[in-house]
C-alpha cells in the first residue's frame, strides 16, 4: 500500500524547502482525533455546511450549492485507472488545432504563470466539496502559449489509459479552470490524480480528468469516457445535466 498522506519529497522536489515534517505530524494527529469523534458528528457538520451553502449565492447569482448536492468535507476517492503518479515521468502535451504545439515536463509547468483559486467541486453522485484551494496553470495560459486556431470550439483533457473529458472552449478557458498540482497546499494523492489533474469546477467533477497527459484543442467535439457511457455531454450541475 502506498502511504498517500505523505508527500514524496523525491517526486516533489520543490517541496524540500517548504514542507515542515512537524506540521505534517501535527496535522495527521489532529485528523485522527477528528475521525475518532465518530460518524454522527461528522454527518451533522456536513449537514450544517449543506444548509449554509444552500443559503449562499455565487457572484454570478446562482445558488452556491447546485440542486441535489450535499456538502462533504473531503474529496471522495472515485477511482479510475491510475497513471504512474510521479513527477519525473510527467509530461503534458498541449496540442491539436494550434500553431505551436508543445510538451511540458513538471519543471516547465512550474515555470509558466501560476494561478491559485479557491473553488467548489460537484460530483454527479451528489457530493460537493467547497472551498478547495487549487494551484496550477490556467488552461487559458496554455491556450495562449499554443496559439489556438480561430475555429477551435472544444478542449479535450487526456489522461493515462485513454480517459478523456470534453469541455467547450469558452468554459475550459474560464479563469477558474486549470491543470492543477496542489489542493489546499498539498500534492494530490495518487488516487486523486497525481501529479497533475484538470480542475473544471463549474461542471460535474468527471470533467476534471485525473492523471493528466494532454490538453488538446479541437474544432469538432469528441465526447469523452463518461459522455459515451450515457452521461451528459455538457454536465452543468446547476441544470442537473447528469445523464445524456
Ligand atoms: N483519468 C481519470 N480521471 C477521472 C476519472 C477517471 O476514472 N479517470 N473519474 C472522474 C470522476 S467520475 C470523478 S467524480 C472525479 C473524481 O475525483 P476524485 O477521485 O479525486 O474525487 O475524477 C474524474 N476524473
Ligand atoms: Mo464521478
Amino acid at each position: 500500500m502506498r502511504d498517500t498522506r505523505t508527500p514524496d519529497l523525491d517526486r516533489y522536489p520543490e517541496l524540500h524547502s517548504r514542507w515542515n515534517r512537524r506540521t505534517f505530524i501535527q496535522g495527521a494527529a489532529a485528523g485522527t482525533a477528528l475521525l475518532a469523534l465518530g460518524g454522527a458528528l461528522y454527518r451533522l457538520a456536513g449537514d450544517d455546511l449543506t444548509r449554509a451553502a444552500r443559503a449562499e449565492a455565487r457572484k454570478d447569482g446562482r445558488p452556491r450549492l447546485p440542486p441535489g448536492q450535499r456538502v462533504i468535507r473531503q474529496l471522495r476517492n472515485m477511482g479510475g485507472d491510475e497513471g504512474p503518479g510521479d513527477v519525473k515521468s510527467f509530461r503534458l502535451r498541449v496540442h491539436g488545432a494550434v500553431t505551436t504545439p508543445f510538451e511540458l515536463d513538471y519543471a516547465a509547468l512550474l515555470k509558466l504563470p501560476q494561478a491559485e483559486q479557491s473553488s467548489d467541486v460537484h460530483c454527479v453522485t451528489g457530493w460537493s466539496r467547497l472551498d478547495a484551494l487549487f494551484k496550477g496553470v490556467r488552461v487559458s495560459t496554455l491556450a495562449e502559449k499554443a496559439g489556438v486556431k480561430g475555429d477551435v470550439r472544444h478542449v479535450i483533457f487526456e489522461s493515462h489509459h485513454g480517459y478523456t473529458a470534453n469541455v467547450p472552449f469558452p468554459e475550459a478557458t474560464a479563469p477558474n479552470v486549470m491543470v492543477s498540482y496542489r489542493m489546499d497546499g498539498k500534492p494530490f494523492a495518487i488516487e486523486h490524480g497525481a501529479p497533475v489533474r484538470a480542475i473544471v469546477p463549474d461542471l460535474y467533477f468527471w470533467k476534471s480528468a485525473k492523471w493528466l497527459t494532454g490538453v488538446r484543442f479541437v474544432v469538432r467535439d469528441e465526447p469523452g469516457y463518461w459522455e459515451v457511457r450515457g452521461y451528459h455531454n455538457h454536465a452543468d450541475p446547476w441544470a442537473e445535466e447528469r445523464y445524456g
